[in-house]
């Protein structure tokens, strides 16, 4: 407790720090999208507030709404022993006013996490079934103030998805797998006995947005995860995150029984090993007992898992879901397999887990990745969405950036996740996105959740861009409504990130809409996809080669660039992906006419001279297309010199240099690309646009050097 005053207290400090910064004009980016404390001169100022009772979850409303509406407001507001009017009121059913405040049943409809704001007898109030939703709705009440709108008469909030999860590719040793923004947040080597404030920062800002779920380790799981030492370590963090509602899950090898328990088998059907399981699911939830489950990756790039001893990916999930039933733990189990077989790699996961269907247990969601192969700037959506109808699916998203430039390039993803979310599947007619099929709407699922890939890191400004910030903040509002427009969400984090100047606001959200279109254009347009170098996903390298290496990991298995055209015959003369559509999806897929022209290449291998909508050969198009990315840059570029001056220096140089370099990447994306599929069409660029600043021999030895990108 005294441990936990303490922390409180650094928190507050923190909070002091953060509004001194500001002036100072040295902004770090480390108070995130707490960062603005512009006055909120267009709200009516509570005269304090009301919060009954002691709990760490109250004590935190307190602390946060103390801080936010003094800092807001210029004048200090406080928690109050009695109710009067004009205060703000926040209240539970369980509260001792309850009665007084609450009509029986107003509640009803907002479940655990949901919370509602209304105008009463001159009193702004905040109800909610639990604590967590009074933080839920506090948090969002100090974001209408910070973005400059009014306390509402009545609004009720019920988030989407039940479990708002991020997945940290963290390992042990504090690297993290497509992490770029400095090493692991969780010092393992210090904790249980040092907990490090930043935890607590990282769990609110979490709860800020509604992100109720966090998985500390990597799906590529080390068994020591596992081990007596580092549950001890896990239940550290998960004492500090629980009071903001966040709970713990963790990313398991499958061969643990073996690895770690000394088994002579991991098979999941062998009795000590489902014994194992048990006493090690007992331990855990004896130390954490509201432990929220186990992610697994299992027969998966190299993993261990169920089928290494005949078993099917349904009876390696049921095992551990058994252990975990009686705790009301879950199983995540990721749905990304695939095999260097003769099959098309996008349709492999499908072809594997749709015999499955059905043969899960109410526990075990299928985690599965928005796109068929692999997070690449655009793909159509997996096709498991909608067809796996005896199954409760979840969407795993990728916050962090490995094929849209690291943390080096500003990519907002809002408008990628909308696009996915909101992509019709057909499954149940008309009207039947992706959305509605994983948020139990269409299959009414017990459970409902969604997964992004955290690009949070030991960075002072913890994911390495400062607009990278954005992408954290949009995967959570949009795992809470992913009704919300990308566009809101940009502005709205613009806002409390760096300031509600209109003219910034504007400028600045146009710019994160284009900038995911941008990326496409200069890093794969038309619906190529793959074409960035081995190993590091990083630069453009559609040539790489590398003896003896898989061939579905080396760009020419997805180009498939010949004299003859480009693109990956998908349809149903090629490998018949199409197929696993619904239609019209599937007729339209299959038709190159009819075919949208952003997956063109995805689905068709195309002759180099085939007419687009706009009479433009494919080449020339894709000319077009790649010049128009770098264009796209340029007047991103332009357009933040202009903010110069309404932002925090420090921020503001940091923008201008990252944008510089992605600028250069986007020219080297475009001259790799283009120069390469040259030798196959032999074609030249048309005459109006610029000519590549590069020769291809050049950019084949340009040997990237990931250090400095971590
Ligand atoms: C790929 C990453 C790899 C991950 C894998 C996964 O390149 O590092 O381990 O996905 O999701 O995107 O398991």
């Amino acid at each position: 407790m005294i441990c936990k005053k303490l922390m409180l207290g650094v928190a507050l400090l923190l909070a002091v720090t953060f509004v001194n910064a500001q002036s100072t004009d040295k902004v770090d980016g480390y108070a995130l999208w707490f960062s603005n404390t512009e006055v909120a001169t267009a709200a009516t100022h509570p005269t304090g507030f009301y919060l009954e009772g002691k709990s760490d979850t109250r004590a935190i409303i307190t602390a946060e709404l103390q801080d936010g509406l003094s800092n807001l407001f210029g004048t200090e507001i406080k928690r109050q022993r009695k109710v009067s009017k004009g205060i703000l009121l926040l209240i539970t059913p369980q509260d001792k006013l309850a009665a007084n405040y609450l009509k029986s049943g107003e509640l009803d409809k907002l479940e655990e996490d949901g919370f509602l704001l209304k105008k009463e007898n001159g009193m702004m109030v905040i109800a909610a079934n639990t604590e967590i939703g009074l933080l839920y709705g506090t948090f969002h009440y100090l974001r209408l103030l910070r973005t400059g709108e009014q306390f509402p008469v009545r609004l009720e909030e019920r988030p989407k998805f039940d479990r708002r999860i991020l997945n940290h590719w963290d390992n042990l040793d504090r690297t993290v797998e497509r992490g770029y923004a400095g090493r692991s947040l969780w010092q393992w080597d210090e904790l249980p006995s040092k907990v490090d404030e930043r935890y607590q920062e990282y769990a609110k800002a979490n709860a800020s947005v509604g992100i109720n779920g966090t998985v500390l380790n990597n799906v590529n799981a080390n068994p020591m995860i596992l081990s007596e030492e580092y549950l001890i370590k896990v239940k550290s963090l998960a004492d500090v995150f629980r009071p903001y509602g966040l709970k713990v899950y963790l990313s398991i090898n499958f061969s643990s029984p073996a690895q770690l328990g000394g088994l002579p088998t991991s098979d999941p059907l062998d009795e000590q090993v489902i014994e194992w399981w048990q006493q090690k699911v007992a331990a855990i939830y004896k130390e954490i007992p509201d432990f929220g489950g186990f992610l697994v990756k299992a027969n998966s790039e190299g993993l261990p898992g169920p089928q290494d001893f005949g078993r099917t990916h349904a009876e390696g999930a049921n095992m551990l879901a058994d252990a975990l039933a009686p705790y009301h733990g879950i199983v995540m189990w990721r749905a990304f397999v695939y095999n260097p077989t003769e099959e098309d790699r996008a349709k492999q996961a499908y072809n594997e887990f749709l015999p499955l269907d059905g043969q899960f247990r109410k526990n075990v969601i299928v985690q599965v990745k928005n796109g068929p192969v692999d997070f690449q700037p655009r793909e159509p959506f997996s096709p498991l969405f909608g067809r796996m109808q005896n199954t409760t699916l979840m969407p795993e998203l990728q916050v962090t950036q490995e094929y849209l430039g690291f943390s080096n390039h500003l990519v907002y993803l809002g408008t990628l996740f909308k696009e996915f979310l909101d992509a019709d599947t057909y499954a149940k007619g008309r009207n039947t996105p992706v959305s509605s099929i994983s948020d139990g709407t269409v299959f009414k699922d017990s459970i409902t959740a969604i997964a992004g890939v955290a690009n949070i890191g030991s960075d002072p400004n913890w994911c390495g861009h400062h607009f990278a910030q954005s992408n954290w903040y949009a995967y959570g509002r949009l795992a809470w409504n992913h009704q919300l427009p990308a566009h809101k969400i940009a502005a709205e984090w613009l806002k409390q990130t760096f300031t509600t100047d209109q003219q910034f606001v504007n400028a600045m959200s146009r710019v994160m809409m284009e900038s995911r279109e941008a990326t496409v254009n200069y890093m794969t347009p038309l619906g190529l996809h793959h074409l960035m170098g081995w190993g590091h996903h990083y630069g453009p390298e559609p040539w790489c080669a590398v003896p003896g290496a898989r061939p579905d990991w080396m760009p020419s298995y997805y180009h498939k660039a010949d004299i003859n055209g480009i693109g990956f015959n998908r349809s149903s003369t090629g490998s018949n992906a199409t197929a696993q559509y619904f239609d019209p999806l599937k007729s339209m897929y299959d038709n190159p006419q009819l075919c949208p022209e952003e997956y063109l290449l995805w689905f068709h291998h195309l002759p180099w001279d085939y007419t687009l909508h706009n009479g433009k050969t494919l080449w020339t198009e894709l000319c077009y297309r790649y010049s128009e990315g770098v264009d796209q840059v340029k007047v991103f570029q332009d357009v933040w010199r202009t903010m110069k001056g309404k932002v925090d220096e420090q921020r503001y140089q940091e923008v201008e240099s990252k944008l510089e370099t992605q600028l250069k990447e986007a020219s080297w994306w475009r001259d790799a690309c283009l120069l390469y599929f040259q030798t196959f069409s032999q074609q030249p660029i048309p005459s109006e646009l610029a000519r590549p600043v590069h020769q291809l021999e050049d950019l084949k030895k340009l040997k990237f050097d990931m250090k400095h990108h971590n």
